[in-house]
C-alpha cells in the first residue's frame, strides 16, 4: 500500500492518556483510536496485526482438530439463568432489553451458549469427543478499563470448548490445548509461561494462566528459564501421541512457575539462580477444566455406551487476541518504537523513498513495489527523510528498504533490519533475496 493513501495517522507527540509503552505506541503508530472508555476502533495497520494474530491462533486450533464456528455477541439472559450465572456475574455484564422487553446481554464468554448448542444437536456418546472454538468480540464492563487494548471493555477473544465422555478424555483435551497454546505464543515470538491458576467465576478444579513478562503486568510472577528453551513445535511434540503429551505435561509441571498468589519461596530457592526469571506478568490466555458444571446444570446429557444418560466433561480455553497486540509490543519495542516479529507485522517491509520526484528514486521504488506487492508499505509521501526514518522505526516494520538518489543512480538500496539495526547496501535482487 502507498502510505500517501493510507489511514495510518502516526503521532509525533506522546498522548497524555497513555500510561504504558504499548498503549502509547499503538496510538502513536496509528493502529487504534479510542471511541469510548475501553472501546477501540482498529485502523488499517492495527487490523492487519489483529488478523495476523487471529490467523496463527486459528491455525494452531485447527491443527489439534478443534472446529471453528461463530456464535453471536448478543445472548439471551435465559441461558445464563439456567447455569445460575446471570445474577452472580454482577455489573461486569452489559445487560440489554430489546423492543419486546426481552432480556439480552452482550456476551462476556460463551460456556452457556455452546452447551445449549450441543444439547440441541448431540445425543450419543458416539458423537464425542469434540472441540470447537470461535474468535469473537466480548464485552465486560470493567470498572477501570486501562492500558489501551490490554484491559478493554470490548475485546477480541478466542474461546474454545471441549466435550469429552470421561475425566481421562477431558484431561487429554486440556493437555492438547495447552500444547496448542505454547505453539501459538512461540510463533508470535512470545515467551508465555503456563502457571497454575484459580478458576474464579468460570468454575472447575484445573486451570492455567499463560503469562508473559512485562513491567506493567498486573501480577508478580516467578519461573524457571528452562521453559524458554523448550521447542513446542510439531517436530518435538505430536499432539495426537499420548506419550508425547505425557512428556509435554511432565515438562510443564516439573519446572517452577507461579504467580505471587501461589508462590512457594522454598521451591523457588531450588531453581538455579541464573535460571530464575521474576517480574510483572500479563495474562494472555487462560484455560479451565470444569467437568460437568455446565452440562449438569443445563441438562445436557448423551446416551452412554450402557444406555444410561451421561453428562459430558467440559473445558473452556481463552486467548486474548486483542490483548496480544499490546502484549507483543510490551515484549518487543525500544525507544524509537515497535519492533514487530515477522509473523504478526502489519507489513513485511517498508520502502522508503527518500526523494520523491527524483526520477531514479521513483523508478527504483516503483520496481520494488511492483515486485514485492501489497504486503509491503511504500512510503511515497512528500516528507523529509528524517520523518520517514522516524515513522518507519515507530511503526516497526521488520525490514526497511531505503532508496536515496545516490544509491538509486547505481541501482542500489540500503536494507535495514529493524530488530538488530543491521544495515547493508545491496542491489535490488540481493535485497529481495534477503527478504525471502
Ligand atoms: N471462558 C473462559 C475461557 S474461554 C474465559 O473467559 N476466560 S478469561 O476470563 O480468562 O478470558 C480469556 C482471556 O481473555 C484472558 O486470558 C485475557 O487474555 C483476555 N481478556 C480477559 N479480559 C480482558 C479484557 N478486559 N481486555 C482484554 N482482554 C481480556
Amino acid at each position: 500500500m502507498r502510505l500517501s493513501r493510507c489511514l495510518i495517522p502516526t503521532l509525533k507527540e506522546t498522548p497524555a492518556e497513555a500510561q504504558i509503552a504499548s498503549h502509547r505506541l499503538m496510538l502513536r503508530a496509528g493502529l487504534v483510536r479510542q471511541t469510548a472508555a475501553g472501546i477501540y476502533a482498529w485502523l488499517p495497520a492495527g487490523l492487519r496485526v489483529l488478523n495476523n494474530i487471529a490467523r496463527i491462533v486459528r491455525e494452531e486450533q485447527d491443527a489439534i482438530g478443534a472446529q471453528e464456528l461463530l456464535m453471536p455477541t448478543i445472548q439471551p439472559a435465559e441461558l445464563w439463568r439456567e447455569s445460575g450465572r446471570y445474577d452472580g456475574y454482577g455489573k461486569e455484564m452489559l445487560r440489554i432489553r430489546d423492543r419486546h422487553d426481552r432480556e439480552l446481554l452482550y456476551g462476556p464468554t460463551n460456556e452457556e451458549m455452546i452447551t445449549d448448542i450441543f444439547r440441541q444437536s448431540v445425543r450419543s456418546y458416539r458423537e464425542l469427543p469434540q472441540a470447537v472454538y470461535h474468535i469473537q468480540w466480548k464485552f465486560r464492563d470493567e470498572v477501570r478499563p486501562r492500558f489501551g487494548v490490554m484491559r478493554g471493555r470490548e475485546f477480541l477473544m478466542k474461546d474454545a470448548y471441549s466435550f469429552d465422555l470421561d475425566h481421562a478424555g477431558a484431561v487429554r483435551s486440556y493437555r492438547q490445548m495447552m500444547l496448542a497454546y505454547m505453539r501459538t505464543f512461540q510463533r508470535m515470538g512470545l515467551k508465555a509461561i503456563p502457571m497454575q491458576a484459580e478458576t474464579g467465576p468460570i468454575g472447575g478444579d484445573l486451570s492455567h494462566e499463560f503469562i508473559i513478562l512485562a513491567p506493567t503486568g498486573e501480577s508478580q510472577v516467578f519461573y524457571d528459564a528452562a521453559f524458554e528453551a523448550i521447542d513446542y513445535s510439531g517436530g518435538n511434540f505430536d499432539h495426537a501421541s499420548d506419550s508425547d503429551l505425557a512428556r509435554f505435561t511432565e515438562l510443564m509441571t516439573t519446572h517452577y512457575a507461579a504467580t505471587d498468589e501461589k508462590h512457594d519461596a522454598a521451591a523457588w530457592q531450588r531453581v538455579p539462580e541464573p535460571d530464575r526469571r521474576e517480574g510483572r506478568g500479563i495474562e494472555v490466555g487462560h484455560i479451565f477444566y470444569f467437568g460437568t458444571k455446565y452440562s449438569a446444570s443445563m441438562g445436557f446429557a448423551v446416551t452412554g455406551p450402557d444406555g444410561a444418560p451421561l453428562h459430558p466433561e467440559m473445558g473452556s480455553y481463552g486467548i486474548g487476541v486483542s490483548r496480544l497486540v499490546g502484549g507483543i509490543i510490551e515484549a518487543s519495542h525500544d525507544a524509537q518504537g515497535i519492533i514487530w516479529p515477522d509473523s504478526v507485522a502489519p507489513f513485511r517491509a517498508v520502502i522508503l523513498n527518500l526523494k520523491p520526484g527524483d526520477a531514479g528514486c521513483d523508478r527504483l521504488c516503483d520496481e520494488l513495489y511492483g515486485r514485492l506487492g501489497t504486503e509491503v508499505l511504500y512510503d511515497d509521501r512528500a516528507e523529509r527523510a528524517g520523518v520517514k526514518f522516524a515513522d518507519a522505526d515507530l511503526m516497526g516494520h521488520p525490514w526497511q528498504i531505503i532508496v536515496g538518489p545516490r544509491g538509486a543512480a547505481a541501482g542500489r538500496v540500503e536494507l535495514k533490519r529493524r530488530a538488530s539495526g543491521e544495515r547493508a547496501e545491496l542491489s535490488v535482487d540481493e535485497a529481495l533475496a534477503r527478504l525471502g
